[in-house]
């Protein structure tokens, strides 16, 4: 199987600049993932970024998944010493507690600075993600008021843009940031089901089939015979979505995969986390 997914290295190499060049004047990274793809949403370079500064873990979207895999996410990342935020940025909840956290670390930085013998300043903080995961509308919320443009598709940010969210905390709206090269198919595959891959193109028909798979393998195609009142059964994901449109679309295999796609994409099967934590390696249990 050829990739699926096509990139635009030269885009991507150039926003990295830009954004390599910010970095240099940034204390803290808001690192925002998807809460329905923690991993597939991870960029590779976040480590190399948040070198020598602090960083929030944001897991965006939980009113996406259930209560149950929040839960597990949270025990997952606390084995791994991680404290992630939880947080829906469309409606606001889990926002206070970040807040807090973001101004806690702001007030950390001054003190460090201060011990330095350098003026205390307003805290700069970076906001990075993938595309469309959520990252404007988290300012937003942060801010409790819309500066930062957000819609539902990716690459609405364009440019780096600072953003004043009290006298002790600044915030870069950043574009979304693809990685140069993803090497795991099956992350990229989940990235363009959940619209998290901005300009990077790809095939519907041969996505859709992919986001059909899944719910198989998750144990959730019961939510493709509620919706489309067609279960699964057997077949692969590509004869499912064919039966589909022949049932639905009058035949329209692109129709039918961009429908599945976006009904997915807005929760109209039902919130459904795409990744469960890995299971911990035996030995390495606390
Ligand atoms: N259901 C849900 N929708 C969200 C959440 N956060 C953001 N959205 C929606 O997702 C879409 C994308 O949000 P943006 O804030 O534009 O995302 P972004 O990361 O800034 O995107 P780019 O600038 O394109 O990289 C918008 O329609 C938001 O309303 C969330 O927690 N839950
Ligand atoms: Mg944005």
């Amino acid at each position: 199987m050829g990739s699926l997914i096509q990139w635009y290295p030269g885009h991507i190499a150039k926003a990295e600049r830009a954004l390599r060049e910010q970095l240099k004047q940034v204390d803290l990274i808001l690192e925002v993932r998807d809460a329905r793809i923690p991993l597939a949403s991870h960029h590779p370079q976040m480590a190399q970024w948040a070198r020598g500064k602090q960083r929030l873990l944001v897991l965006n979207r939980v009113d996406m998944i259930q209560e149950g895999d929040r839960q597990r996410w949270s025990q997952w990342f606390s084995r791994q010493d991680e404290v992630p935020f939880f947080t829906n940025a469309q409606r606001g909840q889990g926002i206070r507690m970040l807040q807090n956290a973001a101004l806690k670390a702001g007030t950390t930085i001054n003190q460090r600075r201060q011990q330095r013998g350098m003026q205390a300043r307003a805290v700069r903080a970076v906001v990075l993600g993938f595309p469309n995961v959520g990252k404007s509308a988290l300012i937003n919320r942060l801010l409790q008021q819309r500066v930062a443009e957000s819609a539902a598709r990716p690459g609405v940010t364009r440019q780096l843009r600072w953003i004043r969210i009290s006298p002790i905390l600044e915030l870069l709206d950043a574009p979304g940031i693809l990685p140069a090269n993803l090497q795991d198919q099956q992350a990229a595959i989940k990235l363009a089901i959940c619209d998290d891959i901005g300009e990077a193109a790809y095939d519907p028909c041969r996505i859709a089939p992919e986001l059909v798979a899944l719910l198989k393998d998750l144990k959730q195609e019961h939510r493709l015979k509620d919706r489309y009142d067609l279960a699964v059964g057997d077949r692969s994901g590509e004869s499912y979505l064919y039966d589909l449109a022949q049932q639905r679309y009058h035949g329209n295999l692109e129709r039918a995969a961009r429908q599945l796609l976006q009904d997915y994409r807005r929760g109209q099967l039902g919130a459904i986390a795409l990744e469960q934590p890995p299971p911990s390696r035996l030995g390495n249990e606390q």
